[in-house]
């Protein structure tokens, strides 16, 4: 016997990723619904060997469904996640919405699965922030090893996080580069992003952090160790699909490089591909599609006394939302509800 599971949000970049992950992972879907907005309702899906019709989230019931994976932004979330929760659904939300709430459990199933247990509160369990959920998996192993104190992170992130129109705006402007036309892209970026880096995700806030840069501070105190400091800049980079990280982190204790390494290469969710020459690390093309947070470039940081840096990149539909979702309706499966 398996579950009666949830997509919202089933037309956009994560939803579609949502689907293929649980086919992919063989989740035991007894049955699933597929929603979206009004005007959405009526297209079609394929999920295993079935084509499914979405639904108006505005019209569904969703009493007798065992969990909601949510992917529809926090201003939907706002409305229907309570609605969810209170017939009875578990809430699995990517939106930022409830990730900082203290009711909510949010999880990286390789950092902190033991939180999911809290997730009754609210019937709510919250997804990380994509830039957020690959440094986590990287830091937790080596954070359990040699406690961390300081983090300096700087993000490169691809389009996609922005949603499909960010990619078209990426496809557009480069072709016009090649093949001049008056065809105006659709603008999300303020600054063109075709062969160019935008230092602004998200809003700015009061101390010129931008709000990209601060979730990434909260939600690893809250996954991680409340007292570990982190500081972060977050990148907007012409690649489509897969978020690099440079990051550097300071321990209390000393940990020397090779032993980051073979802590790294035994911990869950993360591929080393780390050697000192040509090709021997991963770029973000290498990336998409995988289940894998990738390290490479482990190396001292001979600045400070116990220091280590690391270059990071995983696919941030998956691991940094679609994957990380499916894994904690997962976890929720295996250690709450004991169906499946
Ligand atoms: C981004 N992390 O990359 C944000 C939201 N997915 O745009």
């Amino acid at each position: 016997m398996g579950y009666r599971i949830v997509v919202a949000g089933a037309t956009g970049n994560v939803g579609r990723e949502m689907l293929n992950i649980l086919e992919e992972r063989h989740f035991p879907v007894d049955e699933l619904a597929v929603l979206a907005s009004r005007r959405s309702q009526g297209t079609e899906v394929t999920f295993a060997d079935k084509t499914l019709k979405i639904q108006d989230i505005e019209q569904f019931d969703f009493s007798g469904w065992d969990m909601a994976l949510f992917a529809i932004g926090s201003d939907a979330t706002k409305k229907f996640a309570p609605i969810a929760a209170a017939a009875g659904c578990v809430v699995i939300d990517n939106s930022s919405l409830y990730r900082y709430d203290p009711d909510v459990p949010l999880i990286v199933p390789e950092c902190n699965a033991d939180a999911i247990h809290g997730y009754a509160k609210k019937n709510i369990i919250a997804n990380p922030n994509c830039s957020t959920a690959q440094m986590v998996v990287a830091l937790k192993p080596l954070h359990d090893r040699a406690k961390i104190k300081r983090v300096v992170v700087s993000t490169y992130q691809s389009v996609s996080g922005s949603g499909k129109d960010a990619m078209d705006e990426l496809w557009d402007q480069t072709k016009a580069v090649y093949n001049p036309t008056s065809d105006v892209p659709p603008k999300v970026y303020t600054k063109e992003i075709a062969f160019n880096v935008i230092p602004h995700i998200d809003v700015f806030m009061e101390d010129g952090s931008t709000k990209e840069e601060w979730k990434m501070v909260a939600e690893t105190k809250k996954i991680v160790d409340t007292n570990i400091k982190v500081t972060a800049t977050c990148v907007r980079v012409p690649v489509f699909v897969g978020h690099s990280e440079s990051i550097n982190i300071e321990f209390e204790d000393f940990l020397d490089e090779d032993e980051a390494r073979d802590i790294l290469r035994e911990s869950p969710g993360i591929m080393v591909i780390d050697k000192r020459e040509d090709g021997g690390y991963v770029t973000p093309k290498e990336c998409v599609g995988d289940f894998a947070t990738f390290i490479s470039r482990i190396r001292q940081d001979s600045t400070v006394e116990n220091g280590l840096n690391l270059w990071c990149v995983s696919d941030n539909l998956r691991k940094g939302a679609a994957l990380n979702a499916v894994q904690i309706a997962e976890t929720l499966g295996r250690e709450v509800l004991k169906k499946g």
